[in-house]
């Protein structure tokens, strides 16, 4: 088994539940066990300032899912949770980012392992570090060397999971 880490985002039509039913579909998806979910975080939204805050979450799973399997069910997800694609760097109903997938770097024209703006991103890192403070990032920094400059961006609004 492979340990990833999928970014869920989402700031359109009920974010909180937008989230809850990403996190129902990872659960289900074959080959796959959802290992820990951090807490809902609240967040400003990075790119265009005339749309609402964002939700964000971290999930961890387990899985035997090739990279592109994991992310044609991941973006089979977003289309049935009815994404639309609006504008670049726009509002959504929900996005699911694979942001780590093991110790793999991937750099390829559908996907980017490490995802490349997860260590520019509060609302990646913040959410990372509590559910594995230990982590170590494939190119070898420890992720408790990064959080400490977002310390503040991001506010915890309430627990997911256990
Ligand atoms: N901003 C925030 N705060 N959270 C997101 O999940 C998010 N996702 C995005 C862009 C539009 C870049 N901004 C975001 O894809």
């Amino acid at each position: 088994m492979i340990t990833c880490y999928i970014g869920l985002g989402a700031n359109l039509n009920n974010p909180e539940q937008q989230i809850l039913d990403a996190l129902n579909a990872l659960q289900q998806l074959p080959q796959t066990e959802l290992t820990a979910v951090s807490s809902l975080y609240g967040s400003k939204p990075l790119g265009p300032q005339d749309q609402p805050d964002y939700l964000n979450a971290v999930a961890q799973l387990a899985t035997t899912l090739e990279p592109l399997a994991l992310l044609d069910a991941l973006q089979a997800q977003e289309l049935a949770q009815g994404r639309e694609r609006k504008r670049h760097w726009g509002e959504r109903n929900i996005d699911l980012d694979i942001i780590l997938y093991g110790d793999l770097q991937l750099r390829s024209e559908r996907l980017n392992l490490p995802h490349h703006e997860m260590h520019k991103r509060s609302f990646v890192l913040l959410p990372l570090a509590e559910i594995n403070p230990q982590l170590v990032l494939p190119d070898g920094r420890a992720i408790a060397t990064i959080t400490p400059e977002f310390d503040g961006q991001l506010h915890r609004l309430k627990r997911l999971w256990h």
